[in-house]
């Protein structure tokens, strides 16, 4: 039987385990992506475990989410970021040089390597062929250390593409259709991988966007194999030296199969709340928007641009609505320039920012309450936009073209014929937004950075009441909010801490310090969405000890076993509905249970009753959750 493309993938960068779907293996890291959000604390972890120099060949640090530096402390952690970058031999790139993954796949991206990054979206790079996952910082600090990727080995599910998409049908309805079929969860513990007669029609920023929203299923990656899309990609970039084929062997084995027909597909949006909530466009045609937006990782590529420029040419934004376009480089962005497509997109009432995330992590133009917001990017958890109760719809970068020349949710195929979209012969050369290492100058840290913290050892029972008792489907969002205001903080976890569950629960950062210890309760999916490690090391500093849920999204169950925090199962999901806020838990003989691989009993010590809860760990996720995390571990060690 012959290997899918992942399966080769890993087998050529295996270091540890076998790689058996459910198993826990090990891989080497040849590249390594960090943010502005998230790299720094990577950094400071770097250098907190006493490492001088990073070990992969490819290590770049972008700061790209905090692009406008609306606070001294933003500009302090990228002076943090661009001195700890130069020292320790890192690349950095610069504010408004672009979104990390759009830039990477431009700049860095070698069909057949792994790529580690800080953020959840890292797996846009496998478009091109790479193996890229996203994880928590201090995994991702490891990698830079030198030391292999510990993941659960994944089921590799063969997503069987076929037919061509029709007019004004895209990439982004593809994976919206996705996620109407399985839901946010539907991807946990798998990686899709595209293959099919279908997919030589996808472009490679067509595959960026499928590959990159992948993670909206919990995928643990997406992989597209490297073929003639992806060397005329990298030609068009000036590197097509660095391409080289990748793919599946033609009878390679699969977990399982998904078939999609792309000439089924139709245009789609996703309702506020969750990026599953996906209906077709027709059912919410006419709705009134007062701000559209394209850009972001999933939508900020030439193709978007170009196909949005191609809808307004000659025509005019209705006056109602703000419509903002987010190129996602400045390779892009230049290339616009050279081509015309500014001009072209001012003269019709567009503004055009400089390439950043903003206000995809709810970073500047956050709606006015109570109005509806349109956006061609992959999050609408509530509250991400940066005001509470947000409507905000997702769609492609057409529906959200066609809405804004109306003011109201728009179906592209009322505008007759799809125009033309031309790629450039060659995209513009640009590398005036990097600065590269020299192992020179003082690492500066400004007043905004501060120390990390360390967790605790597993305590032998724990008794301590329930903080906060939650549904299905939390994301991180929920727990430690995007939004100017706070990300400010990400380097500095006292006061971020201070922010915990603020759309959620707002008085829970003052019932934890008052209560000393404290657990969560949470059905389904606990923690799914962003990696920001932030989301486990906030509640770690408030109190919390251990949270039980149904079940744990991936990024965030190794960053609480990495912070010290015990991610435990319900053994009966029916147990939490026993469970109320404030309600006393005992966990009699928690350490001892996890060192013996048992059921953990909790006793709810205000209804009498009690039930088991399960904690499935590695010998290496034991050692570290007992230690009270990774960086507790090492300092134990005397690293
Ligand atoms: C996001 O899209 O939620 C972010 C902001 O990029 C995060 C990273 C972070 O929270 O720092 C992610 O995707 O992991
Ligand atoms: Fe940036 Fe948004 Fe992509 Fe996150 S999802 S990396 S905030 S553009």
């Amino acid at each position: 039987m012959g290997r899918s493309l992942t399966r080769k993938l890993i087998e050529a960068h295996l270091v540890l385990g076998k790689p058996v779907a459910g198993e826990e293996i090990g891989i080497s890291i040849d590249q390594v992506l960090l943010t502005d959000t998230n790299g720094t604390m990577s950094f400071l972890q770097f250098e907190a475990m006493g490492l001088e120099r990073v070990v992969p060949a490819r290590v770049v640090t972008y700061a790209d989410h905090n692009v406008y530096q609306f606070d001294s402390r933003n500009s302090d952690d990228h002076r943090y970021l661009q001195t700890a970058s130069r020292r320790y031999g890192a690349v950095f790139s610069k504010p408004g040089n672009g979104i990390c993954h759009q830039v990477h796949v431009e700049t860095f991206s070698v069909p057949g390597q792994t790529l580690l990054g800080t953020d959840s979206h890292t797996p846009l790079c496998g478009s091109a062929g790479m193996l890229a996952i996203g994880a928590g910082s201090l995994d991702v600090a490891v990698a830079m250390g030198g030391g292999p990727y510990f993941f659960t080995m994944p089921a590799v599910v063969r997503v069987w593409l076929t037919g061509a998409l029709r007019p004004w049908v895209t990439a982004k309805d593809v994976i919206l259709e996705l996620l109407r079929r399985l839901s946010v969860k539907g991807g946990a513990g798998k990686v899709f991988e595209y293959d099919g007669p279908g997919l030589a029609s996808l472009l490679l920023a067509q595959r960026m966007t499928i590959a990159n929203m992948g993670a909206e299923l919990t995928l643990t990656t997406s992989v597209f194999p490297s073929d003639e899309v992806t060397r005329s990609y990298l030609s068009r970039l000036g590197r097509g030296g660095d391409w080289r084929p990748q793919a599946a062997d033609d009878d390679a084995a699969y977990d399982d199969q998904i078939d999609l027909d792309l000439s089924t597909i139709e245009p789609l949006v996703a309702l506020p709340g969750s990026p599953d909530r996906v209906v077709p466009v027709s059912e919410v045609a006419g709705t009134p928007v007062e701000q559209v937006m394209v850009g972001s990782c999933t939508n900020g590529s030439w193709h978007d641009m170009a196909s949005v420029t191609s809808v307004l040419r000659g025509r005019r934004v209705d006056p109602s609505v703000s419509f903002v376009l987010f190129p996602g480089s400045h390779r892009i962005l230049s290339t616009m320039a050279r081509e015309g497509l500014l001009a072209d997109l001012l003269a019709a009432g567009a503004t055009v920012s400089e390439p950043t995330c903003g206000s995809c992590a709810g970073i500047g133009h956050v709606p006015a309450a109570g109005t509806k917001s349109l956006r061609a990017f992959n999050r609408n958890f509530p509250g991400r936009s940066g005001v509470k109760d947000d409507e905000v719809y997702l769609c492609s970068s057409l529906v959200a073209a066609a809405s804004a020349l109306t003011g109201t949710i728009t179906d592209p195929r009322t505008l007759g014929d799809e125009p033309d979209v031309q790629l450039p012969e060659a995209f513009a050369a640009s590398d005036v937004g990097f600065v590269r290492p020299d192992a020179q100058g003082d690492v500066v840290r400004g007043p905004n950075i501060k120390g990390v913290p360390l967790g605790e050892p597993v305590a032998e029972t724990i008794e301590a009441p329930v903080l906060l008792k939650l549904g299905d489907k939390i994301s991180t969002d929920d727990i430690s909010p995007a939004g100017s205001a706070v990300l400010v903080f990400r380097s500095n976890i006292p006061a971020i801490s201070e922010f915990t569950f603020r759309y959620v629960d707002a008085e829970l950062p003052a019932r934890a310090r008052a209560a000393g210890r404290g657990i969560i309760v949470a059905g389904e999916h606990y923690g799914q969405g962003s990696s920001r490690e932030v989301a486990a090391i906030a509640p770690m500093h408030l109190g919390v000890r251990a949270v039980i849920a149904r079940s744990f999204a991936r990024i965030h169950r190794a960053n609480l076993i990495n912070w010290g925090i015990a991610p435990l199962v319900f053994d009966e999901a029916a147990a939490l509905a026993g469970i109320e806020r404030d309600d006393p838990l005992r966990l009699e003989g928690l350490r001892a249970a996890l060192v013996a691989g048992a059921r953990v009993p909790v006793l709810n010590t205000r209804t009498g009753a009690s039930f088991t809860t399960s904690c499935v760990l590695t010998p290496r996720e034991r050692e570290i959750l007992l230690a009270g995390g990774l960086l507790a571990l090492t300092k134990q060690r005397g690293g």
